[in-house]
């Protein structure tokens, strides 16, 4: 048997970051190592216990959770962070009216740390939030970068941003964004990145097609899940609004386990860490190679999902 990838993940407490968490944790080639959670597109409550019930009802081995201190530059809107509130009062989630995954004394940087420290081989950092706790973790400690497999994020975007807010241009992905300083950060580093960008998920936006699809196979506890949190973020129908839901981090995770779902090539770009296009990534020619992800096949992809989703709770 092959060994397995000793995976770490860093979220942020949104819909597809949990569900994230959901999959990642019935992936065969898999090990998660360690779980923490930043309150960017969440709340640090509901989000961290959302991860921990989670943990207990759908997962084989014990996995400690470690709740984040960092606090972003610009925050998320509250109508997308009260999302995290929905999961976590799910029934299945709640049936046991118990919390047993343990919880971190440490905060996520410092839980960053210890886990790379106290994994033999290298780790894989999975991203599907803001790199805050990455960026103070490296500045405590910058012997752990050698511990680094390498970072897989779901951040930044070539074409158009998804940042509508005052004072900025636009032309920002909301990872980026909430702190373009932590980017930046790790962009000065020779960390191997694999990067989902916004328009990297094109392909994969959450549709009443897909969700007629869960439906169907609702018997499955583990499929019921996935349906019933989607319930709660609007699906694209007719256009596209700044509200719609794509399957953002979930392909991010997804390109974890199943490498040849995805197509990459090497893009070298910079982070614009201030002014009004802070957060904007760009391409340049002298900037960091990242091997962005540029297309997918949903079909496969959304097949590996229902997959896992039914290995979880027959
Ligand atoms: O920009 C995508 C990131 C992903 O990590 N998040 C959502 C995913 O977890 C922010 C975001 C962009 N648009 C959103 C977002 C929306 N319409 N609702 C909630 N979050
Ligand atoms: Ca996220």
């Amino acid at each position: 048997m092959t060994k397995k990838a000793k995976v770490y993940l860093n979220h942020d407490g949104g819909v597809d970051d949990l569900v994230s968490l959901f999959m990642l944790l019935q992936m065969d080639n898999v090990e998660v190592t360690g779980v923490s959670v930043i309150p960017a597109d969440g709340y640090l409550e509901p989000a961290t216990d959302a991860s921990r019930k989670i943990i207990d009802r759908f997962s084989t081995y014990p996995v400690e959770v470690a709740k984040s201190n960092s606090r972003g530059k610009n925050p998320f809107p509250s109508d997308w962070r009260i999302h995290s509130y929905f999961v976590d009062a799910l029934p299945i989630l709640n049936e046991s009216g118990t919390m047993e995954a343990p919880l971190s004394e440490l905060p996520a940087h410092k839980h960053i740390i210890e886990t790379l420290k106290n994994t033999e081989e290298k780790t894989v950092l999975l991203f599907t939030g803001p790199l805050t706790d990455l960026s103070r973790a490296l500045e405590e400690a910058p012997e752990i970068q050698e511990k680094i497999e390498r970072l897989v994020w779901m951040g930044g975007t070539f074409e158009n941003g998804n940042v509508q807010e005052p004072e900025h241009d636009g032309t920002a992905e909301w990872n980026v964004y909430w702190d373009p300083e932590a980017a930046y950060q790790i962009w000065q580093t020779d960390i191997e990145i694999d990067l989902v960008a916004l328009e990297s998920t094109n392909k994969v936006p959450l549709t009443p097609a897909v969700r007629n699809l869960w439906a169907k196979d609702r018997n499955y506890e583990g499929v019921d899940f996935l349906g019933n949190c989607y319930a709660g973020v609007p699906p694209l129908v007719y256009s596209e609004t700044n509200s719609t839901y794509y399957l953002w981090d979930v392909l991010t995770t997804a390109a974890v386990g199943r490498e040849d779902l995805v197509t990459r090539k090497v893009v070298h770009c910079t982070v614009i860490p201030d002014g009004p296009s802070q957060g904007r990534t760009v391409i340049d020619p002298n900037g960091k190679p990242v091997n962005l992800v540029y297309d997918t096949d949903p079909a496969a992809f959304f097949a590996y999902l229902v997959e896992l989703a039914k290995k979880a709770a027959p």
